[in-house]
């Protein structure tokens, strides 16, 4: 029997290579960083997170999506609840390393509690959800990772109208988005704190972001930081898409966006030098306040930014 960590790298490799394509700014970002001497090549950059996000209704959501990423190996870790924005997420830590490979990603899993939403706008949402008749995850050879790459980039429902997703975006930005974009992936996250002297903190990573010209989520400020201080995070806003609607309508909407990450050492291990400070010895997990504002990257408050 093959390593599940053969086949989850298989999923992770796909889910990143879409995102490139559908996000420039990952790839340009990635150039920036080698011109200007930050990393030797892309794969010198190591991914924080990655996150998804699903709708609360009883075959999809985090229930079903999760079977998923459990069935490689990660851990379901700290619950958050987000009451302004009508969400729940969880984070999941990874299972070890392949030999000789680096770290996989933490996975971010957000759900819309549908069921607080208006009643036109869980009728709209159940119009195209309920075209999806039970658990499609328990349907899937998860071994195959074939099968589970081509589940997560296949639409599940019918192509939204214009009409449904400008509805649903006037009362959830987040309904909108996924009732468009599913499960592609919402955005990978850079660590910063490994980066050389000069650019390993969100305050000056942020610096260089911006001098190179994107443009980065402002809400509650551009360094998003936890009460602790340790956990320090921004992202871009999110790249616009041109998105094609029921009726060939075409559209311009918010697709994914990249985010950044700084996780300080731990207090008992802060006199460390830096080449000591591995992965266990940093802050772990995510912060409640910060991630509520990281939503905001693909909002249309955010998004007008980009102009
Ligand atoms: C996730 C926002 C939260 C974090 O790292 O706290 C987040 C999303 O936009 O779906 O990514
Ligand atoms: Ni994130």
């Amino acid at each position: 029997m093959t390593d599940r960590r053969e086949t989850l790298k298989y999923v992770l490799d796909g889910l990143m290579r879409r995102y490139q394509e559908r996000v420039p700014d990952v790839q340009s970002i990635v150039n920036d960083m080698v011109k200007d001497g930050l990393i030797a090549k892309a794969s010198d950059i190591e991914n924080d997170h990655i996150a998804f996000r699903t709708m609360g209704v009883p075959q999809l959501g985090i229930g079903s999506f999760e079977k998923i990423f459990l069935h490689y190996g990660y851990q379901r870790r700290e619950p958050y609840q987000f009451e302004g924005k009508k969400l729940d997420a969880f984070w999941y830590s990874p299972p070890a390393p392949l030999p000789g490979q680096p770290a996989f990603p933490r996975i971010f899993v957000s759900e819309l509690r549908v069921g607080d939403l208006s009643e036109e706008a869980q009728r709209i949402i159940t119009s195209y959800t309920d075209e999806v008749k039970s658990d499609p995850v328990d349907d899937l050879d998860l071994d195959d990772g074939t099968q589970v790459d081509e589940f997560l980039h296949r639409a599940l429902w019918r192509l939204p109208s214009y009409a449904d997703y400008q509805r649903l975006q006037d009362e959830s930005e987040y309904a909108a988005w996924v009732i468009y974009n599913r499960y592609y992936l919402n955005h990978f996250t850079v660590s910063v704190h490994n980066l050389p002297e000069g650019y390993d903190t969100i305050e000056e990573f942020n610096r260089f972001l911006e001098g190179h010209g994107y443009t980065l989520n402002s809400s509650g400020g551009k360094a998003k930081q936890s009460p602790d201080g340790l956990l320090i995070q921004s992202s871009t806003v999110a790249e616009m898409i041109d998105a094609e609607f029921e009726g060939g309508q075409t559209e311009r909407i918010s697709g994914s966006y990249v985010e950044f990450a700084e996780r300080r050492p731990l207090p008992e291990f802060q006199h460390l030098p830096k080449s000591e400070l591995t992965r266990e010895k940093r802050r772990e997990g995510f912060e409640a306040g910060n991630a509520d504002k990281i939503f905001e990257s693909t909002y249309s408050s955010q998004t007008a930014q980009r102009g």
